[in-house]
């Protein structure tokens, strides 16, 4: 399969994050878009492309316009304060802190833009964010195009990730979610279902809030249970879609320690869920953070059993987008991510 890759990812390198009450370096680093590309070309998976420009439009269909011009100006707006070091957010509209029927009030300053935005204190901003992120949408909607067109399957080696995003809100690494905005491009291609498993071991919150009330996009996360992890508010089991989107969103959380045997048998009821609803093409989240030794995660996956994940997942027979997310076990990043796409390829 083919690879989209950009190097813009590299303009993207936060400094710290907030981290359970400490500050400390980034987990979401360069090296790791670096140590999967190495991967796909010494295990030979196929040609590396670069990305087209596919401009805002795209990206306007599902994020806020908002949140769009928010992130394209908030290096200069918080640079302009005087700051020289990355941008977080440090104070949060919860309900009842804005007035009457607000709901959460928009300030015309940067501190109160971030807080307005923000999810999280763990996703930095800083001058080269918005290209990179620009360039992780261009990848994805690349790769989607691949798919769209006839090739059996693609890979987005996206970075910054993107499934912690919604349509107006960032945070947990991501700023745009690279596997939305896939989904409406097929979509706006004619495709009429498209599903989207989410396999990182964090709860794809972004995802699940963009498409919750449509039944044209199936979401399916599978992740830690959020009464004992990020992003704790959401990826509950009795969340499962609204309005027309009724029915059309499944979470399965599983608890920490979770290993091969759990983490397969609700890998098998997304999958035949995903068989069941039609779905003209699939887009999987690709997270690798569910590996044993992810330095920020409690799953207990091995290094065999990404590519049982691939074979489960190529079971479907469906077009199948690649859409890289989380993984933070730098060394094993690169060897993890590929024995997915090749046990999907079955080789
Ligand atoms: C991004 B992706 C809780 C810390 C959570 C944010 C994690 C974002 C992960 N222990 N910090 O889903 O891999
Ligand atoms: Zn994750």
């Amino acid at each position: 399969m083919r690879t989209v890759y950009s190097e813009d990812h590299r303009l993207h390198d936060g400094k710290h994050e907030l981290l359970e009450g400490q500050f400390m370096k980034v987990h979401e680093s360069p090296s790791r878009a670096d140590i999967v590309i190495g991967r796909v070309r010494s295990a030979g998976l196929g040609e590396i492309i670069a990305p087209q420009e596919f401009g805002l439009e795209p990206i306007l269909k599902v994020h806020d316009e908002g949140l769009v011009r928010f992130l394209e100006n908030a290096w200069d707006d918080w640079a302009a304060t005087g700051r020289t070091f990355d941008a977080l957010p440090h104070v949060w509209p919860v309900p009842g802190l804005s007035r009457g029927a607000l709901g959460r009030r928009l300030s015309d300053c940067i501190d109160g833009k971030l807080g307005y935005y923000a999810i999280d204190a763990g996703t930095p901003i800083m001058s080269g964010t918005w290209a990179a992120v620009r360039a992780s949408a261009n990848v994805a909607l690349t790769a989607q195009k691949l798919v769209a067109t006839g090739e059996k399957s693609a890979f987005a080696l996206c970075r910054p990730p993107g499934h912690h995003a919604g349509s107006d809100f960032y945070g947990g690494y991501c700023f745009l979610n690279n596997a939305g905005i896939a989904a409406q491009a097929f979509r706006d291609q004619g495709a009429r279902r498209i599903a989207i498993l989410d396999v990182d071991y964090h709860h794809g919150n972004g995802t699940q809030q963009m498409f919750y009330e449509r039944g044209d996009v199936l979401t399916i996360s599978l992740h830690a249970d959020p009464e004992q992890e990020f992003p704790y508010f959401i990826g509950y089991a009795d969340e499962i879609g609204a309005g027309a989107g009724e029915g059309y969103h499944m979470n399965l959380p599983l608890p920490w320690g979770t290993d091969w045997q759990g983490y397969s048998a609700a890998l098998d009821r997304a999958m035949k869920r995903i068989e069941q609803y039609g779905a003209e093409a699939l887009i999987v989240s690709l997270g690798l953070d569910t590996f044993e030794h992810d330095p920020i995660s409690r799953f207990k996956l091995a290094e065999a059993d990404y590519q049982r994940l691939g074979q489960r997942i190529a079971w479907a027979d469906l077009p199948t987008l690649f859409v890289m997310e989380g993984g933070y076990a730098v060394e094993a990043l690169g060897v993890n991510t590929v024995n997915v796409l090749m046990g999907f390829e079955q080789r």
